[in-house]
């Protein structure tokens, strides 16, 4: 695919380029200098990057970035499948495939496209993956950066089947983060969680902001759909908003678990924190030629503007 550059309103652009291993990506750019880079390997986004050029995603300095695996980093998809399932690889396919790039895709809201970067990818399944997952859908993916940087990830599944399917999904968001000791998680307080640590056995949290001192592996349920996560050292603050999401994993490997994991760094867990917007405990059912939508938008703001809390610039 040769590099093109179309622009966009409000002049911002997208470009198509290749990684070091020559897969498609797609580079998104606003006026202010802001970028984030969208892979056709999994459709995952590899970089999210500010006005400043600081990536604010983490990707493992040992990521393979080999296909049919998953970078370690980024934001993966996670579909049809969240977790271990008997016929299906780990966290599904979506993310091990090559997604083609939609030129004509089903609209959107205005809000959705304008004064925004942003690049439509398109997942069908192939008659291979057909008999492993007997179910025709169509996986439309909007990524866009917004002229005040934010990111956005737009997930439209629709059930082309003859028959209704069920699926459970995840944006699997590696936070890039100063110290994990110094981190930590507003919104998910006093919620009921599965401990994947502990069979999944359902906990409840208790009332104040999650911090970390070892391996926490969860999946809070029912969680809000505006969460933030402190970076105390970096006084930066991720916000997480999300719709369609009702769940939240929120996994750091921490020592033993960064050992065992050949693309990962044994120190790594100090610098990452995933917290994924999830539907994972009531799995999603779509009825022939139903939709599904799963939003995600990801901004940072100082955090200064969370001192007290969840009080969060809309
Ligand atoms: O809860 C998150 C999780 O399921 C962890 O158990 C860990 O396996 C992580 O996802 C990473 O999974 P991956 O397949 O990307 O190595």
């Amino acid at each position: 695919m040769g590099h093109a550059v179309a622009i966009w309103d409000h002049k911002a652009a997208i470009e198509l380029t290749k990684d070091w291993n020559g897969i498609d990506q797609v580079v998104l750019r606003n006026p202010q200098g802001a970028s984030a880079r969208v892979s056709l390997h999994g459709g995952q986004v590899t970089s999210w990057r500010n006005d400043r050029g600081e990536e604010l995603l983490f990707t493992s300095s040992k990521a393979i970035f080999k296909p049919p695996k998953a970078m370690r980093g980024g934001i993966p998809i996670c579909f049809p499948q969240f977790g271990n399932c008997v016929s299906l690889e780990q966290h599904g396919f979506a993310r091990n495939k090559v997604w083609t790039i939609d030129e004509n895709p089903p609209p959107l809201h205005h809000n959705d496209s304008h004064g925004k970067s942003f690049v439509d990818l398109l997942l069908k399944p192939s008659e291979e993956d057909l008999k492993f997952w007997p179910h025709s859908f169509e996986f439309c993916l909007r990524v866009s950066l917004g002229a005040d940087g934010k990111l956005t990830l737009i997930s439209r599944i629709r059930n082309i089947n003859s028959k209704p399917f069920s699926f459970s999904f995840a944006y699997h968001t590696y936070l890039s983060v100063s110290d994990i000791s110094e981190v930590r998680i507003e919104g998910l307080e006093t919620l009921d969680y599965l401990d994947n640590l502990f069979k999944r056995e359902r906990f409840t949290e208790q009332g104040d902001a999650i911090t970390f001192e070892s391996e926490v592996d969860r999946v809070y349920l029912s969680s809000p759909n505006v969460i933030a996560v402190l970076d105390h050292e970096r006084k930066r603050t991720y916000v997480i908003r999300k719709e369609g999401l009702p769940d939240t994993v929120v996994w750091n490997p921490w020592e033993k678990k960064s050992r065992a994991m050949l693309d990962f760094g044994d120190e790594e867990y100090k610098q990452m924190l995933c917290v994924d917007g999830s539907a994972i405990e009531k799995p999603i059912t779509l009825k022939p030629g139903e939709e599904w939508t799963g939003r995600l938008e990801l901004t940072v703001v100082p955090s200064s503007f969370c001192s007290e809390g969840l009080i969060i610039p809309s």
